[in-house]
């Protein structure tokens, strides 16, 4: 008897039931026990009708995601499934959390589903770079038609139960919370009404009536931008068009095909990485899971400028209510003001009711006075990056926040340390790096000051998980992980162009690369000003600062999107970067006024430049102790600066590439290029010498 799947009957319901935490995915041992339970329950002659439902949080959340890139041990969960639908006895699933992946794909091989209302059924395989390849393309479109089956493959998200019923996925959804019980009714209903085996393969007319249908095409032209550079939802589309075009059996084959495809594909093992290192950001080196977290049940923030805004609309989405201080009425009024013009946009959108608009902006509350603050749990600060400024607020919050009220700023790069030398609480100060929009962005790069207590690092990173960010742990430095290794690319971009680049072949790299956006083309979205203005700052302070072509710009008032030219030109209503022969003639100019000479640059040397010189940032990161480890700088970039998770992040990108080529390419631009950015990482070299990748580490 299996430890994992058991056999029990009811009165003449017999009962299998899954017990394999934490999500009861479908490892070998569950396969085999589903086997031999089945087997059980069709030799039970008093078993009239059989329930499949599973123990703990959650229904069958999919394959053994840890499985995967080892030899597939009978029986396969496609041969699972179809032995399921084959039951002669009438089988009904019992869904309750989620239904994902082959959960849901051993659902569908069930006969008749109930679920709770609280459920969520869905197919993300996309989002590991798979598809589903136990029988979900073939047999979901026989439910639901082309349309929806392409909408919820491809996309990967996750459907309610309600929504699913309306799409004949289920058949019942039950309003209760034990869903044993609710399986127990609706199987004794089928048992009492003899109602038949029913099985998805058999099912026609959806397919008749979207056979032949363009819809498949259409899908794969939307997909071309949503989906640029990404392999399997294509193979998504391909395998659910075989459903219409061949017969059960031969759809099954075709779906088999692309499944193996996809699952050699590169993307694959990328993705896979992204999904696991998003779990693991949360383990904390050093931090043990009992360490005390504080409650954090209201929130102040400093500043209603576009990060203040933004940050205050997570508290709230979560229900905590926020205090926002700003120094003059005119501009918290301005900010309050955004604020609901976003939800408002969100209302529109469909994604929240007026009702629930209303009920998040009741939660944010306006003020001009620091003494609102007294009784805050967390106070964020989010004024522009100016440290005598931030000090100057961390003594006053200092000196009105009551004793275990956490200090954090959201500086981009300032020194935490520093921050938190202006109060005497230096335990309780902490950097909490938000990304712009910092209501959608989904990383907060939580930086660890020197006496930054474990109890403040374990509140942050849980506050991280409450407001539905994904937090990860960093060191101080100047521009912590995400910024410090931008820089760096930022910088090598800029010498490119000197040498001979232009700005639209460096972003075309990075764009091929994945990068939703290019170097220059996320200058132009930041606003070319900022950066002038703090170079600036620097020379007024006596600091040697290179000339830039981008000054010119910023001295033109080609300021970026917001002056509708910039590195680019945009039109009228358009976000779109179009290339400008103004800033080559500009660009130019400069090259001569610096006495620099051009020559033809590959895009091979532009990729190796942009992306090695992180690389080896990182890895000097990583022996500084700034980052744990390998996976954290992975998933900063993947979720801070839209690095393609395809990829798996920059780190395991460059495992792929080669620690040895790329130390090759290091040293061979730390001789022609020179400079601290090119000095090979001891680390780089450590790995290579040893044979061994970030991810070893
Ligand atoms: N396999 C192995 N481990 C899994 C797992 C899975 N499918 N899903 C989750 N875990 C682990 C996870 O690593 C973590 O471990 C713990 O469970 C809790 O997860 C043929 C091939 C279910 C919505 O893509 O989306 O079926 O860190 O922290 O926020 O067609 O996990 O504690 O050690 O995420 O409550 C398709 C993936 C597989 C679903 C729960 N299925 N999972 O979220 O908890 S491919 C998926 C999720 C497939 C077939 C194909 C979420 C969740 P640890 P968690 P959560």
């Amino acid at each position: 008897m299996s430890e994992v799947v058991t056999y029990s009957r009811e009165g003449n319901i017999g009962v299998i039931t899954v017990n394999y935490p934490p999500v009861n995915a479908l490892s070998h041992a569950v396969r085999s026990g589903l086997i031999a339970a089945l087997e059980q329950g069709q030799e039970d002659s008093e078993a009239k009708v059989l329930l499949l439902v599973c123990e703990g949080r959650t229904f069958i959340a999919g394959a053994d995601i840890r499985e995967f890139g080892k030899p597939m041990q009978k029986p396969g969960l496609a041969e699972l499934v179809e032995t399921y639908e084959n039951s002669e006895k009438p089988l009904v699933a019992a869904i309750h959390g989620t239904a994902l992946g082959g959960g849901l794909e051993m659902a569908l091989g069930c006969h008749y589903r109930v679920a709770l209302n609280s459920a969520k059924i869905g197919l993300p395989e996309v989002k590991l770079g798979l598809l589903p390849g136990a029988g979900g393309t073939q047999r979901l479109p026989r439910l639901t038609g082309a349309q929806k089956a392409l909408e919820i493959i491809t996309s990967g998200e996750f459907v309610g139960a309600k929504d699913a019923l309306a799409l004949g996925i289920l058949d019942v959804v039950d309003d209760g919370e034990d869903v044993k019980a609710a399986g127990l009714a609706y199987a004794q209903q089928i048992a009492d009404e003899g109602k038949p085996v029913r099985r998805v393969r058999d099912l026609k007319d959806k397919i008749a009536a979207d056979k032949g249908s363009d819809v498949f095409d259409q899908f794969r032209a939307v997909l071309q931008k949503k989906a640029r550079g990404q392999f399997s939802p294509f193979k998504c589309v391909d395998a659910i068009e075989a459903a219409f075009d061949l017969p059960f059996a031969e759809g099954m084959k075709r779906e088999r095909e692309l499944f193996t495809e996809c699952m050699d594909s590169p993307q694959r093992a990328g993705q896979i990485h992204s999904f696991f290192a998003e779990r693991e950001v949360s383990k904390v080196k050093g931090l043990s899971k009992d360490t005390p977290v504080r409650d954090v049940n209201s929130v102040g923030i400093i500043g209603a400028g576009t990060m203040g805004g933004g940050i205050a609309m997570n508290f709230a989405n979560v229900g905590i209510p926020v205090i926002i201080v700003e120094m003059k009425q005119e501009a918290l009024d301005k900010g309050l003001g955004i604020i609901r013009k976003n939800y408002e946009n969100s209302a529109k959108k469909g994604r929240l009711t007026q009702q629930q608009v209303e009920d998040r902006i009741a939660l944010i509350t306006g003020s001009l006075s620091y003494d609102d603050f007294k009784s805050v749990d967390l106070v964020i600060e989010a004024v522009f990056e100016n440290m005598a400024v931030k000090k100057e607020i961390f003594a006053k919050l200092d000196a009105i926040c009551k004793p275990g009220t956490i200090l954090a700023s959201n500086t981009s790069t300032l020194d935490v340390d520093e921050i938190a030398s202006a109060t005497r609480r230096p335990e309780d100060v902490v950097g909490m790096h938000f990304f712009s929009p910092a209501n959608v962005m989904k990383l907060l790069e939580n930086v660890r000051g020197s006496k930054t207590s474990d109890e403040v690092k374990a509140t942050v990173m849980a506050v991280a998980k409450k407001i539905k960010k994904v937090g990860v742990l960093v060191g101080n430095c100047h521009g912590f992980v995400g910024n410090r290794m931008l820089h760096r690319r930022g910088a090598e971009a800029m010498t490119l162009v000197n040498e001979g680049a232009t700005p639209q072949q460096v972003d075309k790299v990075l764009t091929d690369l994945g990068y939703p956006m290019g170097q220059f083309a996320m200058s132009d979205l930041a606003g070319i000003d900022v950066g002038y203005r703090i170079r600036e700052e620097r020379r007024n302070a006596g600091e040697q600062v290179a000339p830039s072509w981008m000054d010119k710009l910023a001295e033109q008032n080609r300021l970026g999107q917001k002056t509708m030219a910039g590195v680019y030109k945009y039109e009228e209503g358009s976000r779109n970067p179009v290339p400008d022969p103004e800033v080559e003639r500009i660009i130019e100019d400069f090259r001569k006024e610096q006495d620099i000479g051009s020559r033809e640059i590959t895009d091979q040397e532009i990729l190796e430049r942009c992306m090695y010189v992180m690389v080896n940032e990182a890895a000097k990161i990583l022996e500084e102790g700034i980052a744990d480890r390998a996976l954290d700088i992975d998933v900063v970039w993947i979720y801070g600066y839209g690095f393609p998770a395809y990829r798996g992040g920059p780190m395991f990108w460059a495992d792929q590439v080669g620690l040895d080529v790329i130390l090759a390419a290091v040293e061979k631009y730390h001789g022609d290029v020179g400079g601290e950015q090119w000095k090979p990482a001891d680390l780089l070299k450590q790995l290579v010498a040893d044979g061994k990748k970030f991810g070893d580490l």
